[in-house]
């Protein structure tokens, strides 16, 4: 959009140079109109802010993390302007009108500015900011617009953008930051916005990547080249641009510095990564427990289920119906008996109706904690308890509160989880009882933060669902010490990956749905929140038999394994389809759960360093420009190549292959061997229950034997490797998979070397480190071959191994006592 058609007047850029300082790492430069300031805050973590006036205030709520600038940035004045440089990092401002330039290390232009900053009030009407009749942008800077243009290299892909639809590719597209709830069937490829915003973006090219954050929580938009390709557009109420820079190279490297800055993902609970079974509708605790009890009867494995609203009292968070859920306390202790747990949903709308011996209103009333109105009074809005208010989470005693409703209601109820949904926040235009609801934005006048650090609706609507998730977090943390909180939310902006899973929302029963479950979990990943999850089988609509075998088989590699789906539509638990499809759902969950020690050791490097665990093919090979395009097929941690059946009538597929050798999980058969560098393209079998799932060359990928649920120990962990070209190295990293003892040494690791030389493949597991212990268990090591070996020694000594010949596996086994094994094989040939 043009400047004339946004701006209400003609804008204001900076003006004239006036002054530089450059010292201590930083870079301070005025100009007539306003003012830069750029500092290296971490390694490879630049931020630069732009100013009319003064810059923002720092808020309680901010999702920064504490920083560590390091000590090797330098700030140099050039002449007419400065340079800050660091990790790999160069900024350069010079001349007037903040003319800005971006590089690497090695010269390479990341971002230019193209043009002057502008400034100026803007109209609303023009934004595609969703508003009520009557509403204005607020006085002051909060209705101030900032805009900058950038120039792209052609070459550049830009990724992340958090949770959107299409592919991974944004180039292209304009891009809202605003959490909107789009209720109705259904959003679609085009949709530009959804519940979360994440402003931020990587931009990749063989061999390079760097990354940005636009720390402004107001509304934002970025114009990707949707109007000029080679631009990128940022616009952001507020008045400020505050932007930190990644300097990668990598895309791994530009999502540990972008978690560094704003948290690393939380490590769920074991059970978070066992299967999870919801409905909108099972309607009484009975239902529950038969639910429960169908997946015992059919040895389906199964380790929580989801309450969706219907098991409170008209809706009201923090009850239960008195009916239908007489007895919470015994429905949790006959599902835990069941070896499976609870997650139960809160919604932020607490339904208004104080004196009628609801705490919750009580309290939110007499207490003043709700958002309120310009006026001071406080915010109604229609929701699932009909006219509800809504806590004004940016307070920390408000949150504080949130927190400690949730002991006597969920936790000391033996709840295990919680699941926040309409926390974009989200009403509706008037009570559903009179049918044809709508949603209705918020006012942009709502006034959150209290007294203490007011702030407007425009500043903290993106953060609501984040300090929601936070004040949850933290009081289970409290009232259940030392256990690993479960929390589940809608809406996100970045941070909220600290405390909180997500989903991907209301989706349908669509194969486009199943599809690009793809490029949005991870676009997730890349955007720092790798806990996530689409809902499988689609939510709206009633899914085909077809779909929802291949979505359980896709399903079996999302971080969040859920199968969920709305009221009224038809049952969709994983036998609803007929033995056929239950015996495909019943694969995909065995397989879920036999990867399971490979997906806790993911979960682990995530809460090390942020990488996800659904990779994008060109983030695992990022030199590799044939696979920076893959969107229907994904990494798995390092090891495992998953290309999921997305089409009805899928019997083959193409992979495309990146380096290396590749061979068939299922059947260890060799698949392709696309060299050294490049890559190339293969047609696999995608058999319903066998879809094709490829193991690296070099793979050393930790699994366990299946069980009913994750309340059961490991009996076994296998080791299933594949000959490297010359090495390779991994690390297993196990837990006692409840507790927070973890953050305190913990765990147990065992260090997995592989060594090959000619003829002669040496496996070596390590001995145990680390204060867990796991229960006592087999250790197997099942090493993919082209034919059976000739001779197996372990420790020097011939063992005896056994030859699986549909597996192409020769397994070696002993009893794990956490010493040190080295396991050498003669032959059998590379598969
Ligand atoms: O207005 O709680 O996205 O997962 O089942 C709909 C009922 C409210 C929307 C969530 C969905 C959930 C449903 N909720």
């Amino acid at each position: 959009m043009d400047d004339a058609d946004i701006f209400e007047t003609a804008p204001r850029t900076p003006g004239a140079l006036r002054s530089v300082r450059a010292a201590s790492g930083a870079v301070e430069i005025a100009y007539e109109h306003g003012r830069v300031r750029a500092e290296a805050v971490g390694p490879g973590i630049v931020r630069v802010r732009l100013a009319e006036t003064g810059f923002a205030p720092e808020r309680s709520w901010d999702v920064l993390q504490p920083a560590r600038p390091p000590a090797d940035a330098v700030a140099s004045e050039v002449d007419g302007g400065a340079v800050l440089e660091q990790g790999g990092l160069r900024l350069t401002l010079q001349g007037d009108e903040a003319a800005m330039a971006i590089e690497g290390a090695d010269g390479a232009r990341w971002l230019t500015s193209a043009g002057p900053p502008r400034w100026g009030r803007a109209r609303l009407d023009r934004l595609d900011l969703p508003h009520r009749e009557g509403d204005a942008l607020p006085p002051g800077v909060d209705g101030v617009l900032l805009r900058q243009a950038w120039t792209l290299d052609p070459r550049d892909r830009l990724w992340g953008f958090g949770q959107r639809t299409g592919g991974l590719d944004r180039r292209g597209r304009a891009l809202t930051n605003w959490t909107s709830d789009s209720f109705g069937i259904g959003h679609h490829r085009g949709t530009d916005n959804l519940y979360q915003a994440q402003p931020l973006f990587l931009a990749v090219q063989p061999g390079r990547a760097f990354g940005a954050f636009l720390h402004v929580s107001h509304f934002s938009r970025f114009d990707a080249g949707a109007r000029h390709p080679d631009r990128l557009g940022i616009d952001a109420l507020g008045g400020e641009l505050d932007l930190f820079l990644f300097a990668g190279p990598t895309p791994a490297a530009v999502v540990e510095q972008l978690t560094r800055l704003t948290g690393r993902p939380l490590l769920p609970p074991a059970w978070a990564l066992g299967f999870h079974q919801s409905r909108w509708g099972y309607a009484s605790a009975d239902e529950v427990v038969a639910l429960v009890d169908g997946f015992r009867e059919r040895g389906l494995p199964l380790d929580a289920v989801h309450l969706d609203i219907d098991y409170m009292r008209g809706f009201r968070s923090f009850t239960w119906d008195p009916e239908r859920f007489p007895d919470p306390r015994g429905l949790a202790e006959r599902v835990h008996e069941r070896g499976a747990r609870l997650v139960a949903i809160i919604d932020p709308g607490v339904k208004d109706e104080p004196g009628a011996g609801y705490p919750a209103a009580d309290e939110l009333v007499t207490r003043g904690y709700a958002l309120r109105n310009p006026d001071g009074s406080p915010f109604r809005g229609y929701v699932w308890p009909d006219r509800a208010l809504f806590p004004d989470f940016a307070r920390a005693d408000v949150r504080a509160w949130w927190g400690d409703r949730h002991r006597a209601s969920l936790v000391e109820i033996g709840i295990d989880g919680v699941w926040n949904d309409m926390n974009e926040p989200t009403v509706f235009d008037r009570p559903f009882a009179t049918g044809a609801a709508r949603n209705r934005p918020f006012p942009l006048g709502l006034r959150h933060g209290g007294d203490e650090e007011p702030a407007s609706h425009l500043e903290v609507r993106n953060l609501y669902a984040t300090l929601e998730g936070r004040a949850t977090y933290e009081g289970w943390e409290r009232h259940a010490p030392g256990v690993r909180p479960w929390v589940l939310t809608r809406s996100a902006f970045p941070g909220s990956q600290r405390t909180c899973a997500t989903w991907m929302g209301d989706n349908n029963s669509w194969w486009e749905h199943l599809a690009m479950s793809v490029p949005q979990l991870l676009s997730m990943g890349l955007s720092g929140s790798p806990h996530a999850g689409a809902d499988i089988g689609g939510f709206f609509e009633n899914a085909r038999p077809e779909l929802f075998a291949r979505w359980m088989e896709l399903g079996a590699f999302y971080p969040f394994m859920r199968d969920h789906t709305a009221q009224g539509t038809r049952a969709q638990e994983p036998w609803a389809f007929g033995d056929e499809v239950e015996a495909v759902a019943r694969q995909a969950l065995t397989l879920r759960y036999r990867l399971l020690p490979y997906l806790v050791t993911l979960t682990h490097e995530a809460a090390f360093d942020g990488a996800p665990l659904m990779r994008p093919m060109g983030y695992a090979f990022p030199d590799v420009e044939e696979t920076f395009d893959v969107e229907d097929a994904f990494m798995l941690g390092p090891w495992l190549l998953a290309a999921p059946a997305l089409e009805p009538h899928c019997r083959w597929r193409r992979v495309v292959l990146p380096p290396g050798r590749w061979c068939d999980y299922w059947s260890g058969r060799p698949v392709g061997d696309a060299g050294a560098h490049g890559a190339r393209a293969v047609i696999v079998e995608a058999t319903p229950g066998r879809p094709p799932l490829l193991l690296r060359q070099g793979a050393l990928l930790p699994s366990g034997n299946a069980r009913p649920s994750t309340a059961k120990p490991l009996s076994e962990l296998r080791i299933v490797a594949t000959p490297p070209e010359t090495d390779s190295a991994y690390e297993v990293v196990e837990d006692d998979g409840w507790s927070t003892a973890w953050q305190r040494g913990g765990v147990a690791r065992t260090a997995l070397r592989s060594r090959r030389d000619g003829d002669r493949l040496t496996v070596t597991i390590g001995a145990r480190r680390g204060a867990f212990r796991p229960a006592p268990r087999r250790l197997v090591l099942e090493v993919r071959l082209g034919g059976p070996p000739e001779r197996v020694e372990m420790g020097g000594e011939g063992v005896d191994v056994r030859w699986d010949p549909d597996r192409r596996a020769a397994e070696v086994a002993w009893q794990d006592d956490g010493t040190e094994r080295a396991v050498t094989v003669w032959g059998g040939r590379t598969p």
